[in-house]
């Protein structure tokens, strides 16, 4: 390739609510290259171990590059061309519609849609199918901050802006781990506190994860018990005279009622609910009431529970009581998950929801959305929230679902129900860029979406900012943009349902006349945007409101005191105390909690790809605290047996000293395609907030319980001698085949490892011997047939090995190992085949049973820091050395001197040192 065919476009990273700015590099139709786009006011050039990884996860294997049809359920997928696959969607959803009515049919959509595509969804929905059911995965995201804001501030708007972070002297971070979900912003946080070290931090979360570590004061409280915390510092503002009572007085309504009813709750009384010491509770509140500028982010420890609503407006009142709201370096500032949860919430495609932050309860919002459509009526029926959408689905009561951009059979709570919703309803399309997804197998049409680096529109980060998505290269094979997926389907059910209305109504030619109409829309809406189109966003991203005529954005809200509510005052809102639904029980005695790792994006179709994002956490473990894992006599790394009132699930055990006794966690990402199982959310149940419809996912009750697979099998391939980018497509097609062999196994892990030499590795764990037959599968599948290998027989012990060399030039290789029966080597043998070394003198070991090679050391242990490839174990040896700050480190071994995602983890290894010592 030559130099001159490199080129270069700006987009936003396709991951969290940060929204950084990339600049893609491309060439020939590939993409090459990424980094963070210096002039994008949300990173400012950097990026995070996820988008710094970006160009790693665009292979073309495992893309969904066609339409493709199944006559009936099970039977092999066929594809079809696009006019095709259209008509016959449109032809089922138009027989459905007027046999059972609008409501028989649904659209369950996505967070990571961009603005475009999710106005078309929301239109398709409301006008030509007239239905309400219309939701989005934003339901188990944000959904109680939503109804949080509106309970409280009137409307849907974070009043703030990152800016603030820079300006507050108070952190308060409520069930949010910033360091791993929001690691940019996670980065200005550290800035903030190199510049300024007297700014405070406070964390509240069950667990002591990187973001607590940074805290002045954590507060490591019972999971679900929020509500009594917040209630306590108001109380304790109140007695303390830390309250502004003229900004009460002036500009809020409700706070005498709320206050006298949260009265109980001393910080004595908070204290034994949330098991922290009162006088961190009093400390807490002191801070944020002394602070001039207290920001308090919160997250999914908030909203995932069964009152997350209440959740949310309990910390908003604190920014009401005290007047701190409005004005720089202060506010209750939500932390949104997904790249465009925001988006979704302004074109209102949502169940609840309806355009331009406009209520479909509100009948003359209504009137309002059908004119502007030019249309007689929208539908009344409220529609059905993600969760129990899919529950009538279950019943029957919903026939057609169409789900873009989302994989519900990973996500969404107690699995069992959802894949029996999945398996019953008569007529499924999944729109996904990737064709294995567990959705992707319940779908009777799959339909190939573009994704990021291909695709053109807008999204809104965490701060409001509206932000320039832009395709890089073309789509592989017939992937389409989601807006015009949409579009085309929504013409052609026009024509079934003898519409001839949908060509005016979907008259779009570009994302552009999407954009626009959408802004037209929010005219005299708070998020009024009817001054922007694509051409000012050329000149950068803008935070809303920006009317027309508007200059600038606007960086903060409600800074005149006057709210978006009948009065103009804030509210305190009402708030139940309660503690989430399933409590602990002699049978089910621990809680699971589940969340997000550093490195992986939910159901991994994407971060799932590299070899180098499994570095930080190479396989699903369930974290336990020591002392309940003495209890049940386990070791860290066995198998144990996770159990729930919904299912039964094995996994190895991690001891962890990030939780409190009687609580476990497991993070969200692993499911059925690394596992036999389909991971944390067979656990999960469906508790749901009874104002927003989110469901709790971070409280479950369970069981764990050893269990016996004394039988075990691994193996590790590797491509000696092709590049990283060939070794991982190589890969990839192998993984694929091999996925569908899992789901029979009592434990199974299939995962990616290494970085320029990478990895498939696959573990097994059984009561008695896989078949010899079976054995033989998998090593014909992996290319590791017994007459190109070295071998190893015990057919007594039912022990087999296998290893293969490979030659690259002069140097000999180990390409891949099967062991089947005894697999102690696998540690050293997989450091060994990641770092892509030469056997060389270690060949005569790799058959002997023993954890270490000859001349062993401990290994490396995990890659802490992913961008410079610095292990656990160095970053120890090198405090142990005499290294004991993090510039030091940074000097000798490099971690954290790329993108800094690991810089909190080695601060604490730092600081447990020095408490060590
Ligand atoms: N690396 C990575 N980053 C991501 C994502 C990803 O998949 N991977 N996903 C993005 C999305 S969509 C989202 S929504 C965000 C989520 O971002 P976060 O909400 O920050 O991440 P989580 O890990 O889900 O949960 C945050 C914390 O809530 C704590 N928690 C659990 N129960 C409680 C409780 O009762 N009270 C309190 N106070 N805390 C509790 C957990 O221990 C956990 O540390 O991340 C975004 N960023
Ligand atoms: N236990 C537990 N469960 C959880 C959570 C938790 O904390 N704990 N968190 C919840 C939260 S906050 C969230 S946001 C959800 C996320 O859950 P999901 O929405 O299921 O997560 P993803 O895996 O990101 O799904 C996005 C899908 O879109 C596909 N895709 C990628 N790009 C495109 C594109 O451009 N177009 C189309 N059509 N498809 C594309 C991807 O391949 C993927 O299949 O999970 C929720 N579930
Ligand atoms: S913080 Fe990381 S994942 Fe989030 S937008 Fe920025 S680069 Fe992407
Ligand atoms: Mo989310």
């Amino acid at each position: 390739m030559t130099q001159e065919a490199q080129q270069e476009t700006r987009s936003t990273c396709p991951y969290c609510g940060t929204g950084c700015g990339v600049v893609i590099s491309h060439s020939a139709g590939r993409i090459t290259g990424v980094r963070g786009d210096p002039d994008h006011p949300a990173n400012f050039g950097k990026l995070c171990t996820k988008g710094a990884n970006l160009h790693r996860t665009v292979q073309l294997d495992g893309r969904l590059v066609q339409p493709l049809w199944r006559a009936q359920r099970a039977a092999p997928l066929q594809a079809l061309g696009w006019d095709e696959a259209l008509d016959k969607a449109a032809r089922r959803f138009a027989e459905t519609i007027r046999a059972h009515g609008p409501d028989s049919v649904a659209f369950y959509i996505s967070g990571q849609l961009l603005t475009e595509d999710y106005y078309v969804f929301n239109k398709l929905a409301r006008t030509l199918v007239g239905t309400n059911n219309i939701d989005s995965n934003s339901r188990l995201c944000m959904s109680s901050a939503v109804a949080g804001y509106k309970a409280t501030l009137g409307m849907d708007s974070v009043p703030c802006c990152y800016e603030d972070i820079d300006l507050a002297d108070l952190l308060f971070i409520s069930g949010a781990n910033t360091a791993f979900a929001h690691p940019i912003l996670f980065r200005r946080i550290e800035a903030a506190r190199e510049a300024r070290p007297e700014l405070k931090i406070v964390v509240v979360d069950p667990r002591r994860t990187d973001t607590a570590a940074m805290a002045d004061l954590h507060l490591q409280i019972a999971p679900g018990t929020d509500l009594y915390l917040f209630a306590a510092m108001l109380q304790v503002l109140a007695a303390e005279g830390l309250v502004d009572a003229a900004y009460i007085a002036d500009h809020t309504e409700g706070y005498a009622v709320l206050l006298e009813q949260l009265g109980s709750v001393t910080p004595e009384v908070a204290a034994g609910v949330c098991q922290v010491p009162a006088a961190d509770i009093v400390q807490a509140a002191r801070w944020f009431g002394q602070a001039a500028a207290p920001l308090s982010f919160w997250c999914q420890g908030l909203n995932q529970s069964g009152h997350g609503t209440a959740n949310s407006a309990a910390l908003i009142h604190l920014h009401l009581a005290t007047g701190k709201i409005g004005r720089p370096g202060m506010g209750p500032f939500s932390l949104t998950g997904q790249p465009n949860a925001m988006g979704g919430r302004e074109v209102g495609a949502m169940a609840n929801l309806l355009s331009a932050h406009r209520d479909l309860k509100n009948p003359a919002d209504r009137a309002e959305m059908a004119d502007f459509w030019g249309i007689p009526a929208l539908p009344t029926q409220p529609g059905l929230m993600a969760v129990q959408l899919f529950e009538a689905v279950r019943r029957g009561a919903i026939k057609a679902l169409w789900i873009a951009c989302t994989n519900p059979a990973h996500s969404l709570p107690d699995q069992q129900r959802v894949r029996e919703a999945l398996a019953a309803c008569p007529f499924v399309v999944v729109q996904d860029a990737f064709a294995d997804t567990d959705t992707c197998a319940h779908a009777d049409l799959l339909l190939p979406a573009a994704t990021w680096g291909e695709k053109d529109g807008t999204v809104t980060n965490s701060e409001r900012r509206i932000t320039r998505v832009r395709a890089a290269v073309a789509a592989p094979g017939e992937a389409r943009a989601d807006w015009r997926i949409a579009r085309d389907f929504a013409l052609a059910l026009g024509r079934q349902l003898d519409r001839p209305g949908a060509a005016r109504l979907f008259d779009f030619p570009s994302p552009a006349a999407v954009f626009a109409e959408h802004a037209r829309s929010t005219r005299g809406r708070d998020l009024d945007i009817a001054g922007l189109d694509y051409a000012r966003l050329e000149q950068g991203a803008v935070q809303w409101p920006y009317a027309a005529g508007q200059a600038n954005g606007k960086a903060r809200l409600y800074s005149d005191g006057v709210f978006p509510t009948a009065s103009g005052r804030a509210r305190f809102a009402p708030i139940e105390l309660r503690l989430n639904g399933e409590a602990p029980d002699a049978a089910y005695p621990l809680r699971l909690n589940t969340g997000r790792l550093r490195d992986q994006w939910h159901g991994m179709s994407r971060t799932g790809r590299s070899g180098r994002l499994y570095a930080h956490e190479a396989e699903a473990r369930l974290q336990m605290h020591p002392d309940d894992m003495a209890q049940r006599g386990l070791a860290d790394g066995d198998l144990v047996r996770l159990s729930s009132r919904r299912g039964d699930t094995v996994l190895p055990v991690a001891a962890s000293n990030e939780l409190a006794p009687g609580s476990v966690y497991l993070a969200m990402h692993w499911g059925s395609a690394n596992l036999s199982h389909p991971g944390a959310n067979l656990h999960t149940l469906q508790e749901l907030d009874p104002v927003s419809g989110q469901p709790a996912l971070k409280h479950a009750a369970v069981q764990i319980t050893p269990v016996s697979l004394p039988w075990q099998l691994a193996i590790v391939r590797a491509c000696p001698g092709l590049d990283e980018a060939a070794a991982g497509e190589r890969l990839l097609a192998w993984r694929r085949q091999l996925a569908p062999l899992l789901a029979d196994q009592p434990y199974a892990s299939l995962t990616l490892g290494g970085r320029e030499s990478p990895v498939l590795i696959l573990r097994l764990a059984r009561a008695q011997a896989l078949a010899q037959a079976d054995i033989e599968r998998l090593a014909e599948l992996l290319e590791l047939p017994a007459e190109r290998c070295r071998v190893l027989c015990d057919p007594a012990r039912r022990i087999e090995k296998r290893a293969r060399f490979e030659d690259v030039g002069t140097v000999r290789r180990l390409a891949g190992i099967l062991f089947a029966g005894e697999t102690a080597a696998l540690p050293w043998l997989l450091e060994h085949m990641t770092g892509g070394d030469a056997i060389g003198g270690l060949d005569p070991w790799v058959f002997l049973p023993s954890a270490t090679p000859p001349a062993g050391g401990e290994g490396r242990g995990r890659i802490v820091c992913n961008c410079l490839n610095v292990s656990e174990n160095e970053i120890h040896a090198g405090i142990a050395a005499g290294q004991r700050s993090l510039e030091q480190l940074k000097a000798t071994l490099k971690c954290g001197t790329s993108c800094g995602s690991c810089v909190p983890e080695v601060r604490r290894m730092l600081a447990a040192s020095e408490v060590a010592a």
